[in-house]
């Protein structure tokens, strides 16, 4: 009797001390969550590293932008399968060289392939031109954005992506990493080194017919060339970007004015949306602080081309996860080291979606065909590989002191 008490009275101390453990890692994580956003990226990488192993913090939701032209809507199939997770928003945006019936297909594919309660897919019904040597392809971009705040209230991150680049990390890599970061961060490319090519870039004045004609045009060239900007200091860098929901917003909204201003500038400059979102940022003394200056792409140059980056293949499939990238880039249509990023790093079978921890389905077929709990994570090795090279990032010394440093 005496002794089954005292079992009793000790096993009610395991559970307060646990209790009280469990309240104390809590907190110390409330504590810690709390002061993120508005602490310097220095503790932020601190609190990163320390914390990794504590009780998770809520995933984010990204909200995807994915472009393509004429004859991509397979690629972009593929692409939003293996970027799908049901916590994310996607946007599919097949510009005016592809037909109307291109874009009829998609929207039914889509309708077919993902459950009806999906509401967290949409495809741009009335896109414009895209034109990469103009400036039409950022009005696509800045349409993307648009439509995700208006259809979206509750995504983190926006992320442009092309129709020739693929993930290397699953959704569940992604955003677990992500939870952990402060949601004001952008991941923005970018250099204020403007070379002789830049300069090629940035004095010609254009005119992009995409902007006002309904059938597609060259871009032609003024004869007169104009005199780089002192008003603001022009970065340029790739096209491909992460943007906080505040950045966006605050590009979208132009309650600020130099959103705007640059827009105007940029709407007579060659390949405009290689330089916005960067000048933006850079020029804007309210975000400047929050940029890091990596896009999560893995790209390989040669020295033959300095406009687009080479394109991958099975080769280079080591370089590509060493990298600790989160996308890599260029990719040919269905090229073989696609189906080995899916078989190996992503293990995704054919035609299914990228598993996660939602996906519940047991036996053969395809996991996801049963929904679980979205919120439910399972990081693989992907997400120790991305959790390497943003640590490395954020914890150069040069972070906080290099950002859009006028070179
Ligand atoms: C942010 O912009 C302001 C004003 O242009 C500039 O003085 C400051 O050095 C910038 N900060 C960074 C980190 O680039
Ligand atoms: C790059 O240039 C060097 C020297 O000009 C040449 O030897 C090399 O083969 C080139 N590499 C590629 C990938 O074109
Ligand atoms: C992989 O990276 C290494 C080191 O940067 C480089 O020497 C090698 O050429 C790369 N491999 C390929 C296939 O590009
Ligand atoms: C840190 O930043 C500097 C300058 O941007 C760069 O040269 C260096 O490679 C970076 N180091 C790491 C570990 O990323
Ligand atoms: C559980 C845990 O490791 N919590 C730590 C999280 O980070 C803060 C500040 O960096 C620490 O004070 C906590 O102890």
């Amino acid at each position: 009797m005496q002794a089954e008490k005292k079992s009793i009275y000790s096993i009610s101390i395991l559970t307060i001390s646990l209790v009280s453990l469990l309240f104390i890692l809590c907190f110390s994580f409330y504590l810690s969550s709390s002061s993120s956003p508005s602490s310097a990226p220095r503790s932020t990488t601190l609190t990163f590293l320390s914390n990794f192993s504590s009780a998770p913090p809520p995933p984010p939701s990204f909200a995807y932008l994915l472009s393509g032209s004429d004859g991509d809507a397979p690629r972009l199939l593929r692409l939003l399968s293996a970027l799908y997770h049901p916590r994310n928003r996607y946007l599919l945006h097949l510009d005016l060289s592809a037909s109307h019936d291109q874009r009829l297909r998609l929207a039914s594919s889509i309708r077919s392939s993902f459950p009806p309660s999906s509401s967290n897919v949409a495809v741009v019904g009335r896109p414009g031109h895209s034109n990469p040597r103009g400036s039409s392809t950022l009005s696509a971009s800045l349409h993307g954005a648009a439509a995700a705040l208006r259809l979206w209230p509750d995504w983190d991150w926006f992320v442009t992506l092309d129709a020739s680049a693929y993930p290397i990390v699953t959704q569940d890599d992604l955003l677990h990493v992500f939870s952990y970061l402060p949601r004001d961060l952008n991941f923005v490319q970018h250099s204020s080194h403007i070379g002789w090519r830049e300069s090629r870039r940035l004095k010609p004045i254009i005119v992009d017919p995409g902007l006002h004609l309904s059938a597609r045009g060259a871009v032609f060239y003024a004869t007169q060339r104009r005199d780089l900007p002192d008003a603001y200091k022009i970065f340029t860098g790739p096209n491909s970007v992460i943007l906080s929901r505040e950045f966006t917003e605050f590009c979208i909204m132009g309650v600020d004015n130099l959103p705007r201003t640059l827009l105007m500038y940029y709407a007579n400059t060659p390949a405009a949306h290689k330089n916005y979102f960067q000048t933006v940022i850079c020029n804007s003394v309210q975000f400047n602080r929050s940029i890091i200056n990596h896009n999560l792409h893995h790209v390989q140059w040669d020295n033959s081309s300095k406009v687009d980056p080479r394109v991958l293949g099975v080769d280079d499939l080591t370089n590509m996860t060493l990298s600790g990238a989160a996308f890599a880039m260029r990719f040919s249509a269905d090229d073989p080291v696609l189906d080995l990023i899916d078989q190996v790093v992503l293990n995704r079978g054919p035609g299914q979606f990228v598993p996660g921890g939602w996906c519940l389905g047991r036996g053969s077929g395809d996991p996801c065909r049963v929904w679980g709990d979205p919120d439910i994570l399972r990081p693989g090795p992907g997400a120790r590989r991305l959790e390497r090279a943003i640590v490395d990032l954020l914890s150069n010394e040069s972070f906080r002191n290099n950002k859009c440093i006028w070179e």
